[in-house]
């Protein structure tokens, strides 16, 4: 048996909006869980000075990295300036983290080691042995409902599409190509994942413990669900008509 191939630097990209309560915790748990992993923070000038709380635990901890942005543009845009930033600086492993601790940093090291064998590892709820704490009903509905629609329609074997807790190899980015990504809300996670897909890169699905946030509000909205619906009906149409690129 081959000895399996390290996986090298590893940088942890955690887009914020108002996560003042959150960051400290989150980037403090993260360090703790992996030392040897970097942090990005991609904040989008949120009003309630998270970037500004961000840049003093860049300026106490050299591993804590940030990325400021003019103004909110969607999770999608700011994890698409975080991965670029990564590539450019070299990194070997990209994850993907919400602020708000329903990513459990603990369970980092799980998708490193998915990792090894595959492209992308992706944290899912609906697989066996994931789970979702805190969760009101409507939400689980929502989720489930989504994923399901997503499989039917794209033809694709995922149990968490929308899932956000995710380790990408730097080359599974760069042979998905992030130029035409435009996907804002959720929906961008839906569209990597297909990329990725389309793209033959080794997908798996790592069960975690999704936890939901206990500070702060949450930026969903019914506009990043209309978003995620028309973008995956469009794709899915396409797909059936052979359109394989499925460039919005
Ligand atoms: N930079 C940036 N971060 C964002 C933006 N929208 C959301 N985020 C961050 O993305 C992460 C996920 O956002 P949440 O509000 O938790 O969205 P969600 O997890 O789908 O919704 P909940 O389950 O209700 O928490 C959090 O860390 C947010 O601060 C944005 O426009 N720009
Ligand atoms: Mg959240």
């Amino acid at each position: 048996m081959t000895a399996p191939e390290p996986l090298g630097s590893v940088v942890v990209v955690i887009p914020t909006y108002n996560e003042r309560l959150n960051l400290p915790l989150i980037v403090r748990r993260v360090r703790a869980a992996t030392p040897d992993a970097d942090v990005l923070v991609v904040d989008d000038n949120s009003p309630d000075g998270t970037g500004e709380l961000a840049d003093s635990l860049a300026a106490e901890d050299e591993r804590v990295r940030v990325l400021h942005r003019t103004a909110k543009d969607g999770l999608g845009a700011a994890y698409i300036a975080g991965f670029r930033w990564a590539l450019d600086r070299g990194y070997d492993v990209i994850v993907e983290m919400d602020a708000d601790g329903s990513h459990r940093p603990e369970e980092l090291s799980l998708l490193l080691e998915a990792l090894r064998d595959a492209d992308l590892a992706i944290g899912s709820r609906w697989v066996r042995g994931g789970k979702v704490h805190n969760w009101p009903m409507s939400r689980e509905v929502l989720s489930r409902g989504g994923n399901t629609y997503a499989r039917l329609m794209l033809g694709i074997d995922l149990h968490d599409a929308t899932a956000g807790y995710r380790a990408f190899r730097r080359t599974a980015l760069e042979k998905i190509g992030l130029d035409e990504v435009d996907s804002r809300g959720y929906c961008f996670q839906i569209d990597m994942a297909l990329r990725a897909i389309r793209t033959g890169l080794r997908v798996v699905e790592v069960p975690i413990n999704f936890v939901e946030r206990e500070l702060g509000a949450s930026k969903m909205s019914g506009n990043i669900v209309a978003e995620a619906m028309w973008r995956v009906t469009r794709w899915g149409i396409r797909g059936r008509l052979g359109q394989k690129d499925h460039r919005s």
